[in-house]
């Protein structure tokens, strides 16, 4: 199988992204969350395929340790926080004073649902959109838990009489509570869940008779991915849309001095990343927690410190956990058959652990251009704290 790991690069003092043929079969993209940051690092030829249970019986966590802990600098994938309690420190972060995001999008959803579902109306170009005899569907890219949803599926349930929402995550239990809740609250709303990583895998999305798809990708979820990767994501979400469907897109806004005060400050944006009451350093440190639980490793959770910058050449938050003195580290799970992995720590020495990347209204458009989508319209709050953008398929 097809793997694509960061590798760091001496000579520019960055990192690529490299495809290794570790098995025979069909050439695949595995899409990593991680700090990876060069333009156009997948060869052209490389095809994104499904995943095949046969291959996908690896030790994902094991894998992706050894991989980033022996590389230089060291660094793991975000995607290792999400266990069962990071996912509820996550949701933690989600209601701090600091964090705005959620709330910031949660609020620009209410203000905005229905001129959104006007313009997903009008711009297709269709015309029994334009009757309003037509049903939309809506399919959201890791929904979780779906608690904002909510809001745009009531606002639709206003405008025709049944509503088919899917959501895709990888969690089959927070799809199990997003199901739960929405069919006891909205009743005119079928959920129809699917478990299905769609950072690895194409994910189908369902189209009933005559339909629309409205796909949400929200939560800043995207974030995560270097420009790249985002490109690659978006793209293939857009070759399981047909022209005329539509993306809400949710994204983070960098700071921009430029818009005299009506931006946030670069001290708003790392507050929220590094929280008075500390539960972000507990999310960023919880992963060595789960290394130790999963894998048998024997880190000191409170030996190191969590770390929030941001890194304006990238316009990103960058999180590390800095290792407060020398120290030796076993991980025994992560070495397939040859014995432990032995780490060594220098003091200060840091293990990145996640990209937050943050746009302006125009790279947001510039990327969803290079996955073959149009801009319709960005939203965004007086104080630009964070945008949530409808695009069509073209
Ligand atoms: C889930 C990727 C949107 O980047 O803000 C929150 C994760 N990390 N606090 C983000 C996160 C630290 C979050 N995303």
């Amino acid at each position: 199988m097809g793997l694509v790991r960061q590798v760091y690069n001496y000579q520019n003092n960055s990192y690529f992204l490299k495809l290794f043929r570790t098995a025979p079969g069909p050439r695949r993209i595995q899409l990593r969350n991680h700090p990876a940051q060069h333009e156009s690092p997948v060869p052209p030829t490389a095809t994104l395929a499904p995943e095949s249970p046969q291959l996908a019986a690896t030790h994902p966590v094991a894998d992706a340790a050894r991989l980033g802990l022996t590389s230089t600098p060291k660094t793991l994938p975000p995607w290792l926080f999400y266990d069962a309690p990071g996912s509820r420190l996550f949701e933690q972060i989600t209601t701090l004073p600091e964090y705005y995001l959620t709330r910031t999008e949660r609020e620009l959803f209410t203000a905005h649902a229905d001129e959104i579902f006007d313009l997903v109306s009008s711009s297709t170009g269709n015309q029994q959109l334009a009757t309003g005899n037509f049903a939309l569907t809506i399919a959201e890219l890791g929904a979780g838990t779906a608690s904002k949803t909510g809001i745009l599926l009531r606002a639709l349930t206003q405008r025709q009489p049944h509503v088919l929402y899917q959501p895709i995550d990888i969690s089959p239990t927070a799809l199990d509570e997003a199901r739960a809740q929405i069919e006891l609250t909205i009743p005119s709303v079928t959920v129809r869940p699917r478990t299905a990583n769609y950072i690895t895998e194409t994910v189908r999305i369902e189209r009933p008779p005559h339909a629309r798809i409205l796909a949400l990708y929200i939560g800043s979820s995207i974030g995560n991915f270097s420009p790249a990767e985002a490109r690659l994501v978006l793209a293939r979400l857009r070759s399981e849309l047909a022209p005329g469907d539509a993306l809400l897109l949710g994204t983070d806004l960098a700071p921009n001095p430029a818009l005299n005060g009506h931006s946030k400050s670069i001290a708003t944006l790392l507050a929220a990343y590094n929280d008075a009451q500390g539960v972000t350093a507990a999310f960023n440190r919880n992963i060595l927690s789960r290394l130790n639980r999963e894998l048998g490793a024997d880190f000191r959770p409170d030996r190191f410190i969590h770390r929030a910058l941001w890194n304006p050449t990238h316009s990103r938050i960058e999180m590390h956990l800095e290792s407060l003195s020398a120290q030796t580290v076993r991980i025994p799970a992560a070495n397939g058959v040859a014995g432990a992995l032995i780490l060594h720590f220098a003091p200060g020495e840091t293990i990145h652990t996640e990209n937050s990347y943050k746009f302006t209204p125009a790279a947001i458009s510039t990327l969803l251009a290079s996955a073959r989508f149009t801009t319709i319209r960005t939203f965004t709050n007086p104080h630009n704290l964070f945008a949530v953008t409808l695009a069509t398929a073209v």
